[in-house]
């Protein structure tokens, strides 16, 4: 009888990806639901961002932590972030990367409310911040999701990071312009089966997919982290991006109510970007402040001469 085990974070820079089960509890893993249903049902009315854009086939939406999205709910966020950043999640992150990191951001995804899809089969276009890495088989970081309600909508083939494709998957993921990168013949591919509260990590170097099926309730909540050392180099590269541009952290309560285990765990990262963002506040005053004295001079806005 083959005994099958979950790949711990350690075995991650081999198999791909990991399990940790009972990450959360159920009463935590409940919660979490609850309020990602809320920030959900916000986010369809309300984006605070068009990318990715609302409508029937979306099926993820970007950070959650978004104080926004939280107004009128500061224990949710509290509750969210200490969670985000509690010791079991930085221990798990801390094993299988064995690398300094920072977190980046946090996604949902959800199932669709349009037409069912099987997601496409690619490795996430690092480019060349994977090269700076100092642990080459994990990349530029790690993804971690965390199951709110039963799923087994990821797909990935475990050992495809330590690789270039094979033909079979070349096939699949790249040839005629992508034409069959939906197949469902993927060579060796896994569902990851996880339960509430449970979680997956793994390396955005592995070959994977997501199942988008309308009748397959899906909420699950990702935590993406990257190392420090591919942080510096796409903020030297590219300055910030959607993912990194979380100016928020930078409101003197907005840690409030969070442990002091898991403020640990985004203050790296807030000590970081702070003066990025300081910088790009700087930039909005100053351009700010000049539109205001144009509009209270009644003269005609040069920006907008011929
Ligand atoms: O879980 C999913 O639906 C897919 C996730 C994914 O493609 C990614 O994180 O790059």
């Amino acid at each position: 009888m083959t005994v099958v085990t979950d790949p711990a974070p350690v075995a991650l820079r081999e198999n791909s990806y990991a399990i940790v089960r009972g990450l959360f509890d159920p009463a935590t893993a409940g919660r979490l639901r609850e309020i990602c249903e809320r920030v959900l049902e916000q986010w369809r009315r309300a984006p605070r961002s068009d990318n990715p854009p609302v409508g029937p086939q979306a099926n993820y939406m970007r950070h959650v932590n978004d104080p926004e999205y939280h107004r009128d709910h500061p224990d949710d966020l509290a509750f969210l972030l200490d969670a985000v950043g509690a010791p079991q999640v930085t221990k798990a992150l801390g094993e299988a990367l064995d690398e300094d990191y920072f977190f980046q951001m946090t996604s949902l995804y959800f199932n669709p409310t349009g037409d069912s899809q099987d997601g496409f089969w690619h490795k996430d276009k690092i480019g060349a911040e994977a090269n700076v890495a100092l642990v080459p088989e994990t990349g530029a970081g790690l993804q971690l999701q965390i199951a709110l309600v039963p799923t087994d909508d990821l797909e990935l083939v475990p050992g495809s990071h330590l690789r270039d494709y094979t033909r079979e998957e070349h096939a699949i993921c790249v040839a005629d312009e992508e034409r069959n990168n939906r197949s469902n013949e993927m060579p060796s591919a896994v569902r990851v089966e996880l339960q509430p509260g449970d979680a997956a990590l793994f390396t955005q170097l592995c070959i994977h997919r997501g199942r988008y099926h309308t009748d397959k309730l899906r909420r699950t909540l990702m935590v993406s982290v990257k190392k420090k050392v591919t942080a510096e180099y796409s903020l030297r590269q590219r300055g910030l991006d959607p993912y990194s541009d979380q100016p928020w952290f930078l409101l003197p309560d907005y840690l409030r109510g969070v442990s002091p285990e898991s403020r640990v765990f985004f203050q790296n990262f807030i000590d970081y970007y702070a003066p990025h963002w300081r910088a790009r506040f700087t930039e909005v005053l100053k351009y700010s402040s000049l539109l205001q004295r144009f509009a209270e001079s009644g003269a005609p806005n040069p920006f907008f001469a011929e």
